[in-house]
């Protein structure tokens, strides 16, 4: 219960307390002049290692696993912590200031791409993988893809908001988040105990835009909510998220962009296929 009435007018209280607090704002556009670096490949993207990141770094090497070499890609880290989303050169790219940011610079003239739903289709389309062409295959594993993006807002802003990052705990919101959390790890669980993958048989762009949330939350590693949502009961979810973390592809595309966590698992900036061995966080900090 609250003793809060709302005013009549709402005021950008500025010291509200919450984990983001220094970085919300409710005005758009840029807070400071900033280009963005470009680099030699083709795709240059601008991005950090939370699960939006992680779909399309995951994307990216699993394309270049396939042999596609146009897809090879220059990634820069944006530190969402620091404001660098607000630079004019970032909006420029996402006028939304939220990363995944991507310019495809492989044509003649240079295309942005925000939202990482749409750089999925976007790459899936330019190199023919990950998105089947068959009529209803590819309308499944777009549902699969759309529904990640409207369902995730619940588990991150809602859930995991209320949970973990709101400065005091409200018990109706995390009532009504992990309430909604849970039908849709029971909504995952039940398509995985028909499918092996979202799409169907295939391993597809849905899979890679739903497993850096919903895997992750499966495991317990994020929002420390592992035991509150119980979330080993979903034996499918659980199934696929294992599958999943063991291709190759998946392990590098998690290490791009990353800030946190293990050194050795930290590529904070990655431009060549060989910084994997010769980059991360712990081989840096040795040889400086
Ligand atoms: N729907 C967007 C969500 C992107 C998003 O929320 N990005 C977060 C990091 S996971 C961000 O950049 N936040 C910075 C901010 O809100 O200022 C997508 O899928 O690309």
């Amino acid at each position: 219960m609250t003793d809060y009435t709302p005013p009549a007018i709402w005021t950008w209280n500025k010291e509200n307390g919450g984990r983001f607090a220094s970085i919300n704002r409710p005005i758009a556009g840029p807070t400071h002049d900033k280009d963005l670096p470009v680099g030699k490949h083709p795709f240059q993207l601008y991005s950090l290692a939370t699960p939006n990141g992680v779909k399309v770094t995951v994307m990216f090497e699993e394309l270049l696993a396939l042999g596609h070499t146009g897809a090879e890609y220059d990634a820069w880290l944006i530190s969402i912590g620091k404001g660098d989303q607000f630079g004019s050169g970032f909006v420029g790219v996402n006028p939304n200031s939220k990363i995944p940011a991507l310019m495809d610079r492989s044509g003649k003239t240079p295309i942005r791409i925000f939202e990482s739903g749409a750089i999925l289709v976007h790459l899936a389309e330019k190199f023919g993988a990950f998105l089947p062409t068959e009529a209803a295959a590819r309308a499944e594993c777009l549902s699969w893809l759309f529904w990640q993006m409207g369902s995730a807002p619940y588990l991150g802003g809602g859930f995991g908001h209320f949970y973990a990052y709101a400065p005091t705990k409200i018990e109706y919101a995390i009532d009504r988040f992990a309430m909604e959390v849970k039908r849709q790890l029971d909504v995952l669980d039940r398509r995985l105990g028909e499918a092996e993958y979202l799409g169907g048989a295939e391993y597809t762009i849905a899979d890679m835009a739903v497993w850096p949330w919903y895997g992750a939350l499966a495991k317990g590693l994020v929002y420390g909510a592992g035991e509150f949502l119980q979330v080993q009961d979903y034996k499918n979810v659980q199934r696929w998220t294992d599958a999943i973390a063991l291709r190759p592809a998946v392990q590098r595309g998690r290490m791009v962009n990353r800030a946190t966590g293990e050194l050795s698992s930290q590529l904070h900036e990655r431009h060549d296929a060989s910084d994997f061995d010769t980059k991360t966080q712990d081989k840096l900090e040795a040889a400086s």
